[in-house]
Order: structure tokens, then sequence, then C-alpha cells
């Protein structure tokens, strides 16, 4: 079968369609639109529209096939994260997250030449993580444990909703942990989740790792382990903020 362009862009028709309806109707409702002159200290992307990544495997000597798509769409204060995975290892949980770097690692990354891309190894890439895509996209710390099982046939799907005013007030928060992988935002940073990286995690507890492969804190390293990542591209604007010019 062909996976190509064109296909992807038609299965993304509906949703474009549907969620522009939405901006539309959430435009009139609730915008405030101040016109603000000041020019801000970081660029900040239009939050609003449909974004989309496309993850590939990474370590596939233990990850095997591991690939899938992830899709957020953002319509007024919401926030909608989906994302199906397909040829991951089964039957486990994958702890997956947004982090907040601007790349995927290649096999360079692999500094210790151990033949794997640890967690850690991946940082200078995809940077720390930012949103764990968990059961609770309110907070970094919550919902910790309800990661996604894989199915016997390695497939799942992810779903969840978060109000961005909500995540946001976390994601501002002091950092009340600099050990571990996870970062708030840096003052003055937006979210500007297109060119931020998705990163899915984890091989069965089973698999025979290099005792050189890292892992954060007390984590295992097989749950750690980076089995796909992709870069967020933005696939729609709002209708709202589409016109740009000028009177
Ligand atoms: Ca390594
Ligand atoms: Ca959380
Ligand atoms: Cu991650």
């Amino acid at each position: 079968m062909s996976i190509k362009k064109r296909s992807r862009l038609e299965k993304m028709i509906p949703t474009i369609l549907s969620v522009g309806a939405l901006a539309l109707m959430v435009s009139c409702a609730g915008d405030t639109g101040d016109g603000s002159s000041e020019a801000p200290q970081q660029q900040q992307q239009e939050d609003e529209g449909v974004y989309s990544a496309s993850l590939t495997t990474l370590n596939s000597s233990v990850a095997g096939a591991s690939a899938g798509t992830a899709k957020i769409a953002v319509v007024g204060d919401k926030m909608a994260v989906t994302i199906q995975m397909n040829g991951v290892p089964v039957r486990i949980s994958h702890l997956q997250h947004i982090h907040s770097g601007s790349a995927c690692p290649t096999a360079a990354a692999d500094t210790n030449a151990d033949g794997f891309v640890d967690v850690v190894e991946g940082v200078p890439s995809y940077g720390p993580i930012l949103i764990p895509l968990d059961g609770d996209l309110r907070s970094q710390a919550g919902g910790m444990n309800s990661s996604p099982v894989a199915s016997s046939t390695g497939t799942y799907t992810y779903f969840r909703t978060v109000s961005i005013t909500d995540m946001l007030t976390d994601l501002r928060a002091p950092d009340t942990d600099d050990a571990d992988a996870v970062a708030k935002l840096a003052p003055g940073e937006e979210l500007n989740l297109a060119g931020r990286h998705i990163v899915i995690h984890g091989v069965p507890a089973s698999t025979t790792l290099p005792a050189t492969v890292q892992s954060i804190k007390d984590i295992p390293a097989q749950a750690t382990l980076p089995i796909a990542c992709g870069v967020i591209e933005r696939e729609t604007v709002s209708t709202e903020t589409t016109g740009t010019t000028g009177t």
C-alpha cells in the first residue's frame, strides 16, 4: 500500500474542516484581540491550528518498526492530542512526551558507541521533556502513571484534551526538580508547538541492554529507551489569523 502525502492529506481533510468551523465559532464568541503592538521578546506562534507529527523508529534493533502519527488540534483554549502507534513493543506501557528541543536524534547521538541512542543521549537533540503525554495534561507531574499500553499486536491510540490556560499555568510554575528530565518553560518562553518533538519510549523489561545504556533517575533503561520520534509541524492556522494583510 502507498503511504504517500496524498493519502495523509486526504485523511486530514475532515479534521481540518471541522476544526476550521469550530475555530470560526470560537473566534466569534470569545476573541478579545487587543492587537498589542509591543514586540514580544521571543517570537510567539499563534497557538490555534492543527499540527501533526510523523513518528519514525529509533533504536530499531530492539524497537522493531515502531512508528505512528500524532495530531494536535488547538481550538480556543482547548488542545486535543491524538497519537496512533503501530509496530511498538506489545503489552507494555509507553512513556510519551512532547520534548522542547528542535531535532530527533540520529545515530550520531550514540556518543558512547554502544549501539543505542539512550534517553540521555537524545537530550541534546530533542531537549528536556516539556509535556508528558500521560493521563493528565494539566500538569507535568499529574497522571504520570497512566501511559498508554500497547495491544497484543503492538498498536495503541492515545487521546487527551486539556485547557491550555490550565496547562500553561503549570508549565510556567517554578521548576521544583532540576534533576529530572522534565523542564518548565523558560521565562518568556511561549508554548510554540511547531518545531518541538514528540518522543515515544519503552521496550520490554526483558530486553537485554548493555549496562552503558543510560536512563533517568531510577527508571529502568528499558522503560525510557526512545523508540520513535517526530517533529511537530503546523498543518493549518486558524481562519482568524490567516489574514496578514494590513489596511
Ligand atoms: Ca549509546
Ligand atoms: Ca501529566
Ligand atoms: Cu520523552
